[in-house]
């Protein structure tokens, strides 16, 4: 089931060509957390963003999303900042502390320096509902995170 942010565009009234962007990738799970990033950046391109005002920054894994999105939150030239990640259960309960952790740093990054800091990480039982989400059949949810940036910065 699709959410109401999947489709394509957005109205923006915000000059969106004079915003930056932050996009913070988590390497686990990368051929997931790859075709998420490429769908936050071509959407953000769609949008008019300039390639130039969007920074991109790898973390070792969705846990330490949190903290690389404190710091590109409170840098003064980002406005907006997107973190993508893909923690899929395994046998212990690991994913569970990583969710957890993950979903509160961001609230808190967000919170703490008032800008957008946006949660594009998908949290899935196995590898085919992480692909499902990540460009295959229920859409990109880098796409989704992308737009969320976007209407946030039209609050
Ligand atoms: C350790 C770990 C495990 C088991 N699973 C995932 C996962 O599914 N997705 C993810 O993004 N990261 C995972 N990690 C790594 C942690 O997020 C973190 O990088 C390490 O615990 C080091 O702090």
């Amino acid at each position: 089931m699709a959410g109401p942010l999947t489709s394509g565009k957005v109205k923006s009234k915000v000059n969106l060509s004079k915003k930056n962007f932050a996009i913070i990738v988590a390497e686990w799970n990368a051929e997931i957390t790859e075709a998420l990033y490429e769908g936050a950046w071509s959407s953000l391109i769609e949008h008019g963003v300039k390639k130039e005002n969007i920074i991109r920054k790898n973390v070792p894994g969705s846990f330490e999303l949190s903290l690389g999105a404190l710091w590109m939150a409170e840098d003064k030239k980002i406005d907006a900042v997107i973190c993508l990640g893909c923690v899929i259960q395994g046998d212990t309960p690991h994913f569970d502390f990583i969710c957890q952790s993950v979903s509160y740093g961001i609230t808190q990054a967000g919170l703490k320096t008032r800008k957008p800091v946006i949660f594009g990480v998908i949290t899935t039982l196995n590898h085919q509902q992480a692909l499902d989400r990540a460009g295959g059949k229920l859409g990109n949810k880098g796409e989704e995170a992308a737009i969320s940036a976007i209407k946030m910065l039209n609050f």
